[in-house]
């Protein structure tokens, strides 16, 4: 079996996803695509030789019975709308995080899928498909480093347009907040968020950096630096402090350099190229879930909620300065694996 996937949003993750289904991943073909830039969709399918159809509303898209799997890489505040039409036409969706920009929004989703009676959602968190991830949660879970006491991590990017802290909440903070839950086992209880003196590089009023602490169910303390314009590359990094030892995520391979009386390793700058590999997985776990007819891999919409559902509170915690409470409602078993 093919599957015949329309791409909503043909931006930079949207193109970037477009050219692994034509080059990189079996058993799928692009049929559809839409934008608000007919100029973009040209350009798409002209780089790539294809001849898919294309449409200036997502909705036509959704609805077109060429398509049976639909991929959403719109705009972040526009990925509920789409979702839930999909949904509601009986369609298999992989959508890229974050699922809704609410909590609110991702549980009408979780509704819809639910009253479909079957599982037809995958949400695009990559992390966990990375190697280095998976390294990193093997040692956690094969008790290597004792119980997890301490997590910290940053997430740094080159520069952003953001012009509001808490869209770099859920924007860029909600990888964390998805990844840390799959590689801890737990859950949050509690946030935090503090702001240090504001980066002058960071533009106009918008407070950069921010530190989040969390408290997990199990008592692990994560703090995230969420750095939007750090300006010298993009960089993930986490380290997990256990009672016997710490563990830490490898950065990415890149050839040492000795030169000039300098001894350095390129730092990646581009958020896409960072885990260019684990996509690929993802979208390959997407189609061969909706193959087999069972999603056993990858971010549900309960996933996806999780996250949401701290994200919310930490644009709270953003504004209240004080530890804030946060309350996971209880995972319905339509979602157990
Ligand atoms: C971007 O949208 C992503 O999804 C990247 O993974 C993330 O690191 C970046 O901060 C976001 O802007």
């Amino acid at each position: 079996m093919k599957l015949n996937i329309g791409v909503v949003g043909v931006g930079a993750i949207g193109q970037d996803h477009i050219r692994r289904f034509v080059q990189v991943l079996q058993n799928c073909q692009v049929v559809a695509m839409s934008d608000i830039s007919t100029e973009n969709l040209d350009k798409v399918n002209k780089s790539l030789n294809l001849n898919a159809k294309t449409y200036s509303d997502g909705h036509e898209l959704i609805r077109s019975k060429d398509v049976n799997a639909v991929v959403i890489t719109s705009w972040d505040p526009t990925h509920e709308e789409y979702a839930l039409a999909a949904i509601n036409e009986g369609k298999y969706v992989f959508c890229e995080k974050p699922l809704a920009v609410t909590a609110e929004g991702c549980k009408k989703i979780i509704d819809a899928e639910m009253k479909q009676g079957k599982r037809l959602l995958q949400v695009g968190f990559m992390r966990p498909f990375d190697t280095g991830y998976r390294a990193l949660k093997q040692v956690i879970t094969e008790g290597q480093i004792g119980r997890p006491l301490i997590l910290h991590a940053a997430h740094r990017n080159v520069t952003n347009t953001y012009t509001d802290e808490s869209i770099a909440i859920t924007n860029t903070l909600i990888h964390e907040l998805d990844v840390h839950r799959w590689l801890l086992d737990d859950d949050y209880v509690s946030a935090q968020v503090v702001f240090p003196n504001k980066s002058s590089l960071a533009p106009g009023e918008l407070k950069d950096p921010q530190l989040v602490i969390f408290k997990t169910a199990k008592g692990t303390i994560i703090n995230v630096e969420v750095f939007a314009n750090c300006q010298y590359g993009y960089d993930i990094q986490c380290e997990v402090v256990g009672e016997k030892g710490i563990a830490k995520l490898p950065d990415p391979s890149q050839i040492v350099m000795r030169k000039e009386a300098k001894f350095y390793i390129d730092i990646l700058v581009d958020w896409k190229d960072r885990f260019i590999a684990a996509y690929d997985v993802e979208l390959q776990a997407f189609i061969d879930n909706v193959i087999s007819g069972k999603f056993t891999q990858g971010a549900s919409a309960w996933d996806a909620y999780a996250a949401a559902v701290a994200a919310d509170t930490c644009i709270k915690a953003q504004k209240s300065g004080v530890v804030e409470s946060i309350v996971m409602p209880k995972m319905p078993d339509f979602y157990k694996k």
